[in-house]
C-alpha cells in the first residue's frame, strides 16, 4: 500500500512503486500496464492520482501510450556512444541483438548539390542510393538513406544487402579502410513516410543524423541521412577536463 501519512505525494509514491516493478523485471518491456481503474482500486487512491503518475512515466519514457490499446512498458533505450565509428550491425551485435535491414529501395541518381559537396564529387555525380530500415531483434530502430559514389562501388547494386553489413562488405570485398566520420545530430519529428516505416506515431520525436564517412586517404565515401527513433535511443559521451 501507499503511505498516506507521509508528506510525499501519492502520485509520486505510485510512480516510484511502478518504476521499481519495471526495473526489477516484474513488468517486462512491452507488457500492458494495469488500467487506471485497477490501479486506483489496488492502491486505494483516486484515478486522477493514478493518471498523474502514469502521465509522468510516459513523459519520462518509461511507459508508452498507444491510442485505443492502452499503456505499455517501454522498451529500454539504446545508449549510443558518440566517440567511436561503428556500424549499425556492430552496435546491435555488441548488445546481443540481431541486426537486420529491410531494403526499401536501391537506385542510381544524380547527386543533389549537398550530397555532391559532401562526397566531393567532380563531374561524375552518379550516386548509389540505399534506403533501409534498420531492425534490431526484428524491431525497427532507424530509417537510413545512404549515398555512395557509383564510380567507386560499381558492383554494389548487385549485392544482397538484406542481411549483410554495408561496412563489412565495403571493408572485406572492396578493401576499403574506414577511418573517420563527421556527424551532425539534430532533434526532429517523424514525418508521414518514416513514421509508418518505423512503427511510431506521426510527429514523434526523432534524432536526425547526418554522417559523412571517410576512408584512409581521407576521401569521403558515404553520405548518410538517418532518422533514429527518439524513444529507443539516447546518446552517450564521456567528457574530460
Ligand atoms: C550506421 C551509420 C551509417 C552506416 C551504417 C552501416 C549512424 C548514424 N549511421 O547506421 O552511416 O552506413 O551504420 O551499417 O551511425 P551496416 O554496416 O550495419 O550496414
Amino acid at each position: 500500500m501507499l503511505n498516506k501519512n507521509i508528506p510525499i505525494p501519492l502520485y509520486y509514491q505510485l510512480k516510484e512503486r511502478l518504476t521499481q516493478t519495471i526495473c526489477e523485471g516484474e513488468l517486462e518491456p512491452g507488457a500492458l500496464m494495469p488500467s487506471e481503474r485497477e490501479l486506483s482500486d489496488r492502491y486505494e487512491i483516486s484515478r486522477m492520482t493514478v493518471r498523474q503518475a502514469l502521465g509522468e512515466m510516459v513523459k519520462e519514457g518509461l511507459l508508452v501510450r498507444e491510442q485505443g490499446k492502452g499503456t505499455f512498458v517501454a522498451e529500454p533505450k539504446i545508449a549510443q556512444p558518440l566517440l567511436r565509428l561503428t556500424s549499425f550491425s556492430e552496435d546491435m551485435r555488441s548488445r546481443g541483438m540481431k541486426p537486420e535491414s529491410r531494403i526499401l529501395a536501391i537506385y542510381v541518381e544524380e547527386a543533389a548539390p549537398n550530397v555532391a559537396t559532401a562526397l566531393n564529387l567532380g563531374d561524375n555525380r552518379s550516386v548509389l542510393v540505399l534506403e533501409r530500415i534498420r531492425l534490431a531483434d526484428s524491431k525497427p530502430m532507424a530509417y537510413e538513406v545512404s549515398h555512395l559514389p557509383l564510380a567507386r562501388f560499381p558492383d554494389l547494386e548487385q549485392e544482397d544487402l538484406h542481411s549483410v553489413s554495408l561496412y563489412t562488405l565495403l571493408e572485406e570485398k572492396h578493401g576499403l579502410q574506414i577511418k573517420f566520420a563527421r556527424q551532425v545530430i539534430e532533434v526532429g519529428l517523424s514525418d508521414r513516410s518514416n513514421s509508418e516505416e518505423l512503427g511510431i506515431a506521426l510527429k514523434s520525436p526523432v534524432l536526425l543524423i547526418e554522417r559523412v564517412t571517410f576512408d584512409a586517404d581521407e576521401r569521403p565515401f558515404e553520405f548518410v541521412s538517418s532518422v533514429y527513433r527518439g524513444d529507443r535511443y539516447k546518446l552517450q559521451v564521456e567528457l574530460h577536463r
